[in-house]
């Protein structure tokens, strides 16, 4: 009870400071008391912090820098495969069986079809719904408002967040259709392609590039006709690899059912295990050096937006007039430091 009457004081204590308009350094007490709720695992904190990671406000990179520190426990779980093959159904059923076995959950759910609200979103919020007032499970919507480039930033961002609010495990879905979700997937520590039988497209679409990320496969739906031809096709595509390529097991599921649900829990837990030891925290700098880099390109873009600079303007004029690409120009203007840069 004193915990709850503790969690709220600062809670009223921001309120009075944000009518006020706060000084800075007032607002740097705010963001501590923020940052202190997220690592105590507060909800309110934790969709307050995701809020500002997906917005992009000021507070967002304080936050990220304040919670480096605490990152890398949570154990990411990527869900990708072709639009309709279940992977919301299943991440439900899924993360029903992780509650089981006592793990606390964030989800993400990514869209980038639906820029505005989009009813996919709303629908996974539906179906995701189960888990409503179950406060060991956090779910949060990504939109991708037209920026399917940051997206991937900003889903890693969340990711972080998440970990950081002290979730054992963080789901997150993509559908798997163009390079940004395969980005974004591959941010997760397992990835899990999810497919369903009888669709041709699907087949094709893994072939195009997602089978060679899935750390696990899942041939969802196998309560329809032709699940056991998917299986056999997924499992001839997988011999035809390099005989050095890592075993990628199969799991059948019926999401709607549960069924399978074990079997992917372990696999997942067996692959988990596999990363923990060869991967997961072997290098803090990976991570930091993707914040410093991406902290580098905001402020550059912050740069060209605000200075102006006439080598910087002819230099776009070239890429108008088709003389030079964007990656070269983005070459040219680092190595002649334009902006003001270096
Ligand atoms: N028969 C059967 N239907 C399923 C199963 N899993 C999901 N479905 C149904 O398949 C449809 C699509 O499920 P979703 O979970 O929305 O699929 P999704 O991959 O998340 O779809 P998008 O997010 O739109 O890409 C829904 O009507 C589900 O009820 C299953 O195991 N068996
Ligand atoms: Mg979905």
């Amino acid at each position: 009870m004193s915990k709850t009457t503790q969690a709220e004081k600062p809670e009223v204590r921001q309120k009075t400071q944000k009518a006020k308009k706060p000084t800075k350094q007032k607002a740097a007490n705010t963001e501590a008391t923020l940052v202190e709720r997220l690592l105590g695992g507060e909800p309110v904190a934790l969709a307050r912090a995701i809020t500002a990671v997906e917005n992009q406000t000021e507070r967002a990179a304080e936050i990220m820098a304040a919670i480096h520190p605490h990152l890398g426990t949570a154990s990411v779980i990527g869900f990708t495969g072709p639009p309709g093959a279940g992977k919301s159904t299943l991440i439900n059923t899924f993360v029903e069986e992780l509650r089981r076995r006592d793990k606390s959950v964030g989800i993400v759910a990514v869209d980038p079809s639906s820029p505005i609200t989009g009813g996919a979103i709303l629908g996974d919020r539906i179906r995701m719904a189960t888990h409503t007032f179950d406060p060991g499970v956090f779910v949060r919507s990504l939109a991708s408002r037209g920026h399917l480039g940051g997206l991937s930033r900003t889903a890693a961002h969340v990711i972080d967040v998440m970990d950081a609010a002290g979730r054992d495990v963080v789901v997150i879905e993509t559908v798997g259709a163009g390079q940004s979700e395969v980005e974004i997937a591959e941010i997760a520590h397992t990835k899990v392609v999810v497919c369903a039988p009888g669709l041709g497209d699907d087949i094709q679409a893994i072939k195009a590039g997602i089978l060679e990320i899935a750390d696990i496969l899942v041939v969802n739906k196998s309560d329809l006709p032709l699940a056991d031809h998917t299986v056999r096709h997924l499992s001839a595509m997988l011999g035809l690899r390099d005989h050095d390529a890592p075993n990628v097991p199969i799991v059948s599921t019926t999401a709607t059912t549960g069924e399978g649900m074990a079997e992917l829990a372990d696999a997942v837990d067996a692959h988990g295990e596999t990363f923990a030891t060869a991967d997961r925290r072997r290098d803090p700098r990976v991570r930091i050096r993707r914040l410093v880099a991406e902290a580098a390109g905001h402020l550059i873009g912050v740069r060209a937006k605000k200075t102006s600079d006439a080598e910087f303007d002819a230099l776009c004029d070239r890429v108008q007039r088709g003389e030079i690409d964007f990656d070269e120009a983005a070459e040219t203007m680092l190595r002649e430091r334009m902006l003001g840069l270096g």
